[in-house]
């Protein structure tokens, strides 16, 4: 299995919002790349979530990756499904290579890197980077120096995430490391997208990044 990488361009700021009405917003800013991570949906309230922000993306020509629901994502056809390393070992990946649908795979070590390329993904995301704002830390902080390194080490394109803000966007973008920075609060005000700060994310990653 290879899927295709997601490097026809670059991903850049690649918002993970929990709601599809969040995408609208970020699209009109020209985000090309998000993610609907939902935890707290289930049954036909999730699939209509998921089928919205299909609907959603594809009208503004987006990427949209669906995190954990691939059964759903095959059956509504997303562009994409991100999953961790978890969901992973449990997902039926040769379904999502059948249907035609890019993966991207989060990862936190090197040896998550090397289980993660085994499935010869769309892309990795590599985190966190800086402790994350949206997420009790699972896990050590990778830093800007190791996810240099790592990046480099792998033919892969790289998803920058956790804790990653205006605040801290040039230093990430400037590494050329990411192909993508994602990010949850970085986009948010009180839990609305902030089309100012989207802008200004957009802006720093076209000057500085990939
Ligand atoms: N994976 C690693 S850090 C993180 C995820 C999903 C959360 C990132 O949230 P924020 O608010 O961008 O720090
Ligand atoms: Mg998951």
């Amino acid at each position: 299995m290879r899927f295709p990488k997601c490097n026809e361009s670059p991903l850049g700021i690649y918002p993970v919002v929990d709601r599809a009405d969040k995408l609208r917003p970020l699209y009109e800013c020209g985000i090309t790349t998000a993610q609907l991570r939902v935890k707290d949906m289930e049954g036909k309230a999730l699939e209509q979530e998921i089928i919205e922000a299909i609907r959603i993306s594809e009208e503004f020509k987006a990427r949209l990756f669906v995190n954990d629901y691939w059964q759903l994502a095959i059956e509504h056809d997303a562009y994409g499904i991100h999953l961790g390393q978890e969901d992973i070992r449990e997902a039926d990946v040769a379904a999502i290579f059948d249907a035609g649908i890019r993966l991207g795979i989060s990862t936190h070590t090197p040896e998550e890197i090397d289980i993660a390329l085994g499935f010869e993904p769309s892309y990795i995301a590599i985190g966190p980077v800086f402790v994350p704002i949206s997420k009790e830390l699972k896990y050590n902080t990778v830093g800007i120096g190791l996810l240099k390194s790592w990046a480099e080490s792998v033919d892969y394109p790289v998803v920058a995430i956790g804790g990653i803000t205006l605040d801290n966007i040039k230093e990430v973008a400037q590494t050329k490391a990411a192909s993508g920075i994602a990010m949850i609060s970085g986009v948010l005000e009180a839990d609305k997208v902030s089309k100012e700060k989207t802008k200004v994310l957009i802006e720093v990653f076209e000057t500085y990044g990939v």
